[in-house]
C-alpha cells in the first residue's frame, strides 16, 4: 500500500490535515516514517512561495498524489454550482491555477467541498446543478490537455448536500462521459454515507483514483472505530494501484498521529 499524508500549504479552518511553520520540517518527518507521498492542500496557489515547497518535496522523492482546493469554499466561498456567474467564474480561474500547480507533480486534482452547496429550492436547484456540470466540465477540458485528472469526492450530507455516496457521483460521472473525471472515496465520508463499505467501492471500481482515510472520529485509523477490513479488501479486489491519503485531525500532534497512521496500516 503507498500511503501518503495531507499538508495544508496555508493556514485554515479544515481541522483535519498537517499544518505547520516549516514545510520542510513537515516532508522530511513524513519522509522519515516511511510516507511515499505527500497530499497538499492549497487554498490558492498564486499565495504560495514555492521556493521552500518545491525543493523540499523534489528533494525528498515523495509523489505529490493529490491536490486538495477545498479551502478556496471554507475560506473564500468560491462554488463551481453558485447561481452567481461572478463566483463561478472566479472558481473556475482558481480551479484552473490548481490545475497548473498540480501539473508540476502531474497530481490529481480534488473537487470536493469546491462544488458549493444547492439551493434547497427545486427550480434553483436544478440550475445550479446545471452551472456546476457546466464549470466542471470547462475545468476538466482544460485540465486534460494539461494530462491533468480530477476526482470529486462524495462527501456527507453535513458538508455539503449533494453527491454524498460513491454510487451517486459514480451514476453521475458516467452520465457526464468525461474519461477525464473519477472518484475520491474517502473512509470519513463513507462511515457516515455508505451502507456497506465492500460494495460501494467495488460497485465504483474503474473510478475510484484517489483515496482519503481517517478513522471514524477523524483521528489516525486505528483510534476510532471503523473495521477498515471490508476497504482494504475492496480496494485489493478492484486492484486499486493509487495513493491512500492520511487526511486526519492531528491528535494528540502531527508527528503521533503520522506515526500511529503508518503503524497501523502497513502491519
Ligand atoms: C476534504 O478531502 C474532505 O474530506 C472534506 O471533509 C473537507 O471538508
Ligand atoms: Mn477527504
Amino acid at each position: 500500500m503507498k500511503l501518503s499524508f495531507a499538508v495544508s500549504l496555508q493556514k485554515t479552518k479544515f481541522g483535519a490535515i498537517a499544518f505547520g511553520e516549516s514545510f520542510t520540517a513537515i516532508v522530511s518527518e513524513l519522509k522519515k516514517l516511511g510516507y511515499q507521498g505527500i497530499e497538499l492542500a492549497v487554498r490558492n496557489p498564486n499565495e504560495i512561495e514555492m521556493g521552500e515547497v518545491k525543493p523540499a518535496i523534489d528533494d525528498s522523492g515523495l509523489t505529490v498524489p493529490a491536490i486538495g482546493t477545498g479551502q478556496a469554499f471554507i475560506e473564500e466561498g468560491l462554488s463551481l454550482s453558485s447561481l452567481e456567474a461572478g463566483v463561478r467564474k472566479k472558481t473556475i480561474e482558481r480551479l484552473k491555477s490548481h490545475v497548473d500547480f498540480a501539473s508540476q507533480w502531474r497530481s490529481l486534482v480534488i473537487i470536493g467541498l469546491i462544488r458549493g452547496n444547492l439551493p434547497l429550492e427545486e427550480e434553483k436547484r436544478g440550475e445550479a446543478l446545471a452551472y456546476f456540470k457546466e464549470s466542471l466540465l470547462e475545468c476538466s477540458h482544460f485540465a486534460k490537455e494539461k494530462g491533468i485528472k480530477l476526482v470529486i469526492e462524495p462527501l456527507n450530507r453535513y458538508e455539503i448536500n449533494f453527491l454524498n455516496t460513491i454510487e451517486e457521483t459514480s451514476e453521475f460521472i458516467s452520465s457526464l462521459q468525461d474519461d477525464n473525471l473519477g472518484i475520491l472515496a474517502d473512509s470519513f465520508h463513507m462511515n457516515i454515507e455508505e451502507v456497506d463499505f465492500y460494495q460501494s467501492i467495488f460497485g465504483a471500481g474503474k473510478y475510484i483514483w484517489h483515496f482519503h482515510v481517517a478513522d471514524s472520529n477523524r483521528w489516525a485509523p486505528g483510534w476510532g472505530h471503523t473495521d477498515f477490513t471490508s476497504i482494504f479488501r475492496a480496494l485489493q479486489d478492484i486492484n486499486y494501484q493509487g495513493f491512500v491519503s492520511a487526511e486526519i485531525i492531528q491528535q494528540p500532534n502531527f508527528s503521533e498521529a503520522a506515526k500511529q497512521t503508518i503503524n497501523y496500516l502497513i502491519r
